[in-house]
């Protein structure tokens, strides 16, 4: 290796081997927090806003830039919210009106770290004796469709849902602009000068249900939830009248919204009625039935391997559609767990196709299958000290189900097999 040809040897190699001394590298980052709101209707909430990010300030010495999307996807941003964990991408944050999110954004894989690192190229390259200096100009930005935003420092900031319910969107974005500048010019590189990370969250402000109303929200009749209550509603409901009161919020589904995912692996839609996928409808969802099912679905394929995946075919039942439901000859309990938001009925689903797999491979799909997801269901009940309710259903119960026995499971807050 011939140290005279090393032009574009990694810079602090080269400039220890050639300059005899250690240059200073100078880091100064400038952090530059800015906030646009963008008016935009929820009917629009889900289009891209492809508006160009920040204007970055003027750097002093402007390295070469290679290429822009070089580096895209290289650097992820890592949005947390306070109490709520990490917010994915495309990933619904339930709120409720006026509630207040204190978000943290950093970047979850910087440039100075993972194994892409060893194939960036050097930004800048010198071989004189002098200061050479980096610079790094960062600026955050956070777009909303609505609500209000305090700014606490550079990666830190609170958003606070309007007043009335209704789908927003909140997009984080983090840019990052290098300049380097040494003695005699120096050489550039082939590293580009600026990075973006950019994440889109959907946040739904939940809509609250008054349970002496007339059972419609935004349009839509959910209907009368039965009073738990009333002398009529029997021992149990009345033993346990506060899992059976109306659940208090309700999340709006859209066809532009239902694909939106609510877990790793589960998406609105698959919490929706599925007679009414392509329209406007409510649901009732409670976040721990969904972190309940993503521990099933753990489970599951760890038992059943990687193919292996948990399909829903019913969750929410809003008491107007249970009444559709048996005028055609189906029939559900007045006070069945679907109507709260907390029930579905699942298949495990192992080799393709929508219905419950040969699970205890006998060679037959039959109730000991269901059997077997039941006992899986319970181990992760146990594990996760969820208490609830838990059974097996040998037959479809509505048109259009995979003609194969199914799994009920409830968080009911007590627990009960069938
Ligand atoms: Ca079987």
């Amino acid at each position: 290796m011939h140290d005279g040809s090393r032009a574009h040897g990694p810079c602090t190699v080269a400039l220890r081997r050639r300059v005899g001394y250690r240059a200073a590298a100078f880091l100064a980052s400038l952090v530059i927090v800015s906030f646009r709101v963008h008016s935009q209707s929820p009917a629009d909430a889900k289009g891209d806003d492809a508006s160009p990010l920040l204007e970055l300030p003027a750097l002093e010495s402007k390295p070469k830039v290679e290429s822009a999307e070089q580096l895209e996807g290289e650097r992820k941003l890592g949005v947390q919210a306070e109490g709520r964990g990490e917010v994915r991408p495309n990933t619904v944050l339930l709120a409720q009106p006026g509630e207040i999110l204190r978000f943290r954004v950093t970047l979850a894989n910087p440039a100075s770290a993972g194994p892409r690192q060893a194939a960036r190229p050097s930004a800048f390259v010198g071989n004189q004796p002098g200061r050479y200096v980096a610079q790094t100009a960062r600026a955050l930005a956070l777009q909303t469709t609505g609500g209000g935003v305090e700014i606490l420092d550079g990666s830190s900031l609170v958003w606070t849902a309007p007043g009335q319910p209704g789908w927003q969107k909140i997009i984080f974005e983090l840019e990052e602009a290098m300049s380097c500048s040494g003695p005699g010019g120096g050489t550039s590189g082939g590293a580009p000068g600026t990075t973006r990370a950019r994440q889109e969250v959907p946040v739904m402000v939940q809509f609250p249900f008054d349970r002496d109303g007339p059972g419609v929200l935004g349009g839509y009749a959910i209907g009368l939830y039965p009073n738990e209550k009333a002398a009529d509603a029997g021992a149990y409901v009345q033993r346990y009248t506060e899992q059976y009161a109306p659940p208090k919020w309700f999340i709006q589904v859209t066809p532009e919204t239902e694909g939106f995912y609510v877990s790793d692996h589960f998406r609105l839609a698959d919490f929706s009625p599925p007679a009414e996928q392509g329209k406007q409808r409510f649901i009732a969802l409670k976040p721990e039935l969904v972190r309940f099912l993503e521990a099933v679905w753990t489970r599951l394929q760890e038992e059943h391997g990687d193919s292996a995946r948990l399909v829903i075919l019913r969750s929410y039942l809003s008491p107007n559609e249970r009444q559709r439901l048996a005028q055609k000859g189906v029939q559900y309990t007045t006070f069945t767990r679907y109507q709260y938001g907390d029930a579905a009925a699942i298949v495990a689903n192992t080799q393709g196709g929508d219905g419950m797999s040969d699970l205890n491979r006998d060679g037959a799909v039959d109730p000991a299958d269901a059997e077997a997801l039941a006992n899986l269901v319970d181990r992760v009940r146990a594990a996760t000290q969820t208490r609830g309710g838990l059974g097996v259903v040998a037959k479809p119960i509505e048109p259009g189900w995979p003609d194969t026995p199914f799994v009920v499971v409830d968080l009911r807050g007590v627990n009960t097999r069938w």
